[in-house]
């Protein structure tokens, strides 16, 4: 709210043309394609009530006189046309196969460079079943987007600057899964960190189990959010009783984890430091042999209050 609080002396004050004023009558700030434009400082603007609601967020005006008005001011963020400021959402053209990542490789660092694609290397701990010292390299799945929308030099602060983080997923076995959110320094929070080899068969979404690794074919994906005010823990902990989805190779149904909000393995406060502008990464590894998956987009949502302007391009 200090962001909020500083231009709302500068929107209002008299001597400060960086943000025109708007009176709330006139039509001068209306350009010939209907759009709002830039004008002169006009002098001191009067508060004509709240900046919130469909009409005073679409009325051209700075209704509050906190020198943003309509999409710019993040009162107005997801109200009426007015985009949710400070959110993005990949929307992917096409699902994106999470191929079963074991056995296309036998890296144990990330210089070996006889494993293809990037490698992330993991501690998967030993196997209960055949043993051996556990530290594999294997590569994940990775999308990206490069965030151009916060004020120059903001930082992540406080948890409370991320909202959520989303998928919409499917998964035949989430247990084999190692899913990351990695800040533009490089500092990453586990969403859901690899546990080991071991514990029963839990779909994200209706996964389709019946593909073969060589020719994959999509489920029907749930969507999963991890957010700093889950009131549930991590999806590996959940034991409020499972939804279901159809079995297709043993008939009946199978356990699936109920879409909604998680906790995160690690804290939020792992990424307290990092930059907000620049290129935040989801990383998905697979790192127990057998099932596949889907991702179908994936979104991010920030505190508003970081925004610049929430009608500029965020990324
Ligand atoms: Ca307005
Ligand atoms: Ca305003
Ligand atoms: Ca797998
Ligand atoms: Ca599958």
């Amino acid at each position: 709210m200090v962001v909020i609080a500083s231009l709302a002396t500068v929107g209002c004050g008299s001597d400060n043309g960086r943000r025109p004023s708007r009176p709330g009558t006139g039509d001068s700030g209306v350009g010939t394609d209907g759009g709002v434009v830039m004008r002169p400082d006009t002098g001191p603007c009067t508060p004509s009530g709240a900046e919130n609601t469909p009409e005073t967020c679409a009325d051209g005006v700075d209704n509050d006189c906190d020198g943003l008005w309509d999409c710019s001011d993040e009162a107005c963020s997801g109200v009426g046309s007015c985009p949710v400021c400070g959110s993005v959402d990949t929307q992917l053209g096409a699902p994106l196969a999470l191929p079963d990542g074991v056995g296309s490789g036998e890296c144990t660092s990330t210089s070996d460079t006889s494993c293809g694609g990037a490698q992330q290397c993991f501690d998967v701990g030993e196997d209960p079943i055949f043993g051996g010292a556990g530290f594999e390299c294997r590569e994940s799945y990775r999308s990206s987007l490069d965030f151009i929308g916060f004020a120059d030099g903001a930082t992540f602060a406080d948890v409370s600057d991320l909202v959520s983080v989303c998928v919409t997923m499917e998964h035949s076995w989430v247990r084999d899964l190692e899913m990351r959110l990695e800040a533009p320094n490089g500092q990453f929070v586990r969403l859901q960190a690899f546990a080991g080899r071991e514990g029963g068969e839990l779909y994200l979404g209706q996964a389709n189990d019946c593909d073969e690794d060589d020719s994959p074919s999509p489920g029907t994906g749930a969507r999963y959010c991890w957010t700093p005010t889950a009131t549930r823990g991590t999806m590996f902990d959940y034991s409020g009783g499972y939804d279901s989805a159809p079995d297709c190779l043993f008939g009946g149904t199978t356990d699936m984890l109920p879409p909604g909000d998680y906790s995160t393995s690690d804290p939020f406060t792992n990424l307290i430091g990092t930059p907000l502008n620049g290129r935040w990464t989801l990383s998905v590894t697979d790192l127990w042999g057998i099932d596949n998956g889907y991702i179908f987009d994936w979104s991010i949502s920030f505190n508003a209050r970081n925004v610049e302007d929430c009608s500029s391009p965020l990324i």
